[in-house]
């Protein structure tokens, strides 16, 4: 794993992007782009191809050529190959691909070198062995009928992604689609557009039929983002991003049915008994609130902590926020860059004045680190005194913002964690067993870390409750919403 300290130089320059439709790169048909800027500079990276109905109908009807041609008809072992040489050609790449998704994120390059690159591999990897495993069930009626089930790619599926990790999350989607058998048409977030485009590039390098994957830019509403969901020919999609966009998406995709994978927004509790170990508490919680810039749809931004524990836990949390080093992305003493785009910088600010409206205390943070003075840079921010009522308390963020809350019971801890329309992941921490399960068997989430945090096993279903999400992904379950079973009954 590539440390803080083994950095190499910097040679990647940012570039322009094109879409990648039916194996080549092309302009939109209108000629039109936007600006990608760098949020760590507010600096022009390049200009991006801005798609919109037609380059989603030209990228539809070549993953639909695709889907019945060579793709389909290729033996598995050989498919499984291809998708394992995507995943060794980033690899390869890995320098240059930490380099573009550090300029297009503002995070910082050790984070995209040690994480986000390598996962997106690993995606790869591990989807490509796991379809090797794959069986189906077979059912037997005593000597009347066997059944047996056959599975079946959908089709052509759009891939919707978001920007926080936009690489790692992309292939969390690609690499299970192309296992199944299905083609793919990808619409990455619009502040995030490099790493996608060269995915187009590696994915035909590794041998991927032209048509398999194609990839538009664009925008979400009345652009290609509503295009993809809209197209009658598109199957499935796989959405990450807001919960207010998913309930878009799943009005538009009503009208032709579509299967829906939703990963979504949360406002996840960190839950910390008195008996815990306070300083791996620390250390993790320092992560789970910071890393990415706040930015990871897992980040625990409501820290309950047991009043026993709770002085001691603000104490040694504030100081230990305080010195993390904000700046540069590729200034290897970072810790935390900057946040994706001015528009999300004045919204996480603008949380941090409302909780003060709403009596909160900013114990560190809330500002514009001083040595920095361009770039949507902000100090990790630590808010106490707010309570459940609190729209700071309710509402998800996205940045580097936490509050950090009082609890005396167990009972009220739970029925605090529970209070609220999100239900994607927790972290509770302690050190006596009895209670770690009956709490973890009663927070309303889809994923509960237990003295941990975003530790991951690619076989776990993954997922959010309640309006964190729709479904799951990973292993097993990325194969049941990218597949379609059909149950044979024959008569003995
Ligand atoms: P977003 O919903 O604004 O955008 C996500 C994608 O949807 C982008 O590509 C965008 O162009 C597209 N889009 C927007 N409107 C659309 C529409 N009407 N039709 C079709 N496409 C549309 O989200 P974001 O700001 O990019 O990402 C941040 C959000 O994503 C946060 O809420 C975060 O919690 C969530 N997220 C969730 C997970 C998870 O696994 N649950 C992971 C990462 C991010
Ligand atoms: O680890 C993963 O597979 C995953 N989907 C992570 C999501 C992080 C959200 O920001």
């Amino acid at each position: 794993m590539q440390t803080q300290e083994t950095i190499q130089p910097l040679k990647t320059k940012p570039i322009d992007c094109l879409h990648f439709i039916d194996g080549k790169y092309v302009p939109s048909q209108n000629e039109k782009t936007f600006l990608n800027i760098n949020p760590a500079t507010e600096e022009v990276l390049g200009k991006v191809a801005e798609g919109g109905k037609i380059e989603i109908d030209m990228a539809v009807a070549a993953a639909s050529r695709a889907f019945v041609g060579p793709w389909r008809k290729m033996p598995s072992a050989d498919r499984a190959k291809i998708i394992r040489r995507i995943g060794d050609i980033i690899l390869e790449r890995k320098d240059e691909l930490a380099a573009l998704e550090s300029y297009d994120t503002g995070k910082p390059l050790w984070l995209s070198s040690s994480i986000d690159i390598p996962r997106a591999a690993y995606n790869f990897h591990f989807f490509a062995d796991y379809m090797a495993s794959l069986g189906t069930d077979a059912y037997q009626m005593d000597d009347v009928a066997l059944n047996y089930s056959l599975r079946r790619p959908l089709g052509v599926i759009g891939l919707i992604n978001p920007w926080n990790l936009p690489l790692l999350l992309l292939t969390w989607k690609v690499a299970p689609a192309l296992a199944a058998g299905n083609t793919v048409v990808i619409k990455p977030a619009e502040w995030t557009p490099m790493t996608a485009t060269i995915l187009g590039e590696i994915c035909q390098q590794a041998g991927v039929p032209d048509g398999v994957v194609n990839i538009v830019h664009g925008f979400g509403p009345d652009s290609a983002g509503s295009a993809l969901t809209e197209h009658p020919d598109v199957k499935a999609i796989s959405f990450t991003g807001e919960t207010s966009t998913g309930k878009a998406i799943m009005a538009a995709a009503s009208q032709t049915l579509k299967r829906l994978s939703y990963e979504l927004g949360g406002k996840n509790p960190n839950i910390i008994f008195a008996d815990s170990d306070l300083d791996e508490v620390i250390e993790t919680t320092i992560k789970s609130s910071f890393i990415n810039q706040g930015e990871v749809c897992l980040c625990g931004s409501r820290i309950y902590v047991e009043r026993a524990a709770y002085d001691a836990f603000v104490e040694k949390f504030v100081a230990k926020t305080k010195q993390m080093v904000v700046g540069d992305p590729f200034d290897s003493s970072s810790k935390m860059g900057a946040l994706i785009s001015e528009e999300h910088y004045t919204r996480v600010l603008h949380y941090i004045e409302l909780a003060k409206e709403e009596g909160g205390v900013i114990e560190t943070g809330g500002r514009r680190p001083a040595h920095l003075e361009k770039g949507y840079f902000l100090e990790p921010t630590i808010i106490t005194n707010v309570n459940s009522k609190c729209r700071v308390v309710k509402e998800e963020i996205f940045g580097p913002v936490v509050c950090i809350i009082p609890f005396d019971t167990e009972e009220e801890v739970v029925e605090k964690a529970n209070d609220t329309h999100y239900g994607l992941s927790a972290s509770i921490w302690t050190n006596d067993l009895r209670r770690a399960h009956r709490v973890a068997g009663q927070i309303e989430a889809g994923i509960i870390w237990v003295n941990t945090w975003f530790l991951r096993d690619l076989r776990t279903p993954f997922g959010g409750s309640k309006q964190s999400g729709v479904g799951r992904e990973g292993g097993m379950h990325s194969f049941e919403f990218f597949s379609d079973l059909t149950n044979i009954c024959i008569k003995l």
